[in-house]
């Protein structure tokens, strides 16, 4: 799989959490049947590629067995492939996953750990032409929230992912950028980085922003709750595009889809 930003200027990610512990709908789509049908959805909702995730990386978040991983996520992916020739990324960080995902059908990884381990490498050099996206976190999920800090949270975050560009120099896929809102860092360092998007998307690559009812928008617009932060994530969506995103991964597709088309309908030059 290719992205032509060409014939499609950006691509909405549907979220299809498969687990009983994700921040915003945790415990919704955990069992197979529940997580095929509501990636079908996503997909009749607009969805141009949808990102599958069996671990929940919410902060404080527990590690999942390998064997649980497979057994919550093979059978989604197995019944969607069948049945839609949808893009599907997998939204983990362990190799075996990995493996057994693409050899599944799966077309894209995004790992929030960016491929860190020799493994996971060993992974991107048997499947040479599968995009990647790599992400950037300080810490891990278990304790990322507690004190993040930095000297200057933009340039931290773009060294950290041309140096992950420079790690992968040899793959041949698309290498997608992700500055990783919400993964160890404060309200102030989600926003400076969502304003320094137009420098991330200079560097050349593809940048996914995912912001989609994080606590970012919830301290935005003073929502606790995160089935509240829908029309926040909307625009945040929106202004993501329009700084240069190329993906925006989100829960609520149907309204994103809606809101982008009549923001870059508005935009642009033609009638
Ligand atoms: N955010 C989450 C998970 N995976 N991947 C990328 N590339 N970028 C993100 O911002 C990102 C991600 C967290 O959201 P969600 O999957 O809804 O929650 P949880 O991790 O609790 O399952």
């Amino acid at each position: 799989m290719t992205f032509d930003f060409q014939s499609k200027p950006y691509w909405v990610m549907g979220v299809v959490n498969i687990t009983p512990d994700s921040f915003s709908d945790g415990g919704q789509f955990f069992s197979a049947e529940s997580a095929i049908q509501q990636a079908l959805k996503l997909v009749e909702d607009g969805a141009d590629i949808l990102d599958l995730g069996a671990e929940s990386t919410r902060p404080g978040a527990m590690p999942v067995s390998t064997e649980e991983e497979l057994n919550r996520l093979l059978p989604v992916l197995r019944a969607i492939r069948q049945q839609t020739d949808v893009p599907i990324s997998i939204d983990t960080s362990n190799p075996e996953v990995m493996r057994d995902c693409l050899a599944l059908g799966a077309n894209m990884l995004n790992d929030v750990r960016s491929f860190q381990t020799q493994e996971a490498l060993a992974v991107l050099s048997d499947y040479q032409s599968v995009p990647v996206c790599v992400m950037h976190m300080q810490g891990d999920p278990l304790s990322m929230q507690q004190a993040p800090y930095y000297e200057d949270v933009v340039a931290d975050v773009t060294d950290f992912l041309m140096k992950q560009v420079c790690r992968l120099q040899s793959h041949r896929g698309s290498i997608v950028l992700d500055p990783g809102f919400g993964f160890g860092k404060t309200l102030a360092h989600n926003v400076a980085l969502f304003k320094a998007l137009p420098r991330l998307v200079s560097l050349g690559y593809p940048v996914l922003v995912g912001v989609s009812r994080k606590k970012m928008i919830g301290d935005l617009t003073g929502r606790t709750n995160p089935k509240e932060r829908k029309a926040g994530s909307i625009a945040a969506a929106v202004e993501a595009v329009r700084l240069g995103a190329k993906i925006v991964r989100v829960h609520d597709v149907a309204e994103t889809v809606d809101a982008l088309v009549v923001s870059e309908r508005l935009r642009s030059a033609q009638d």
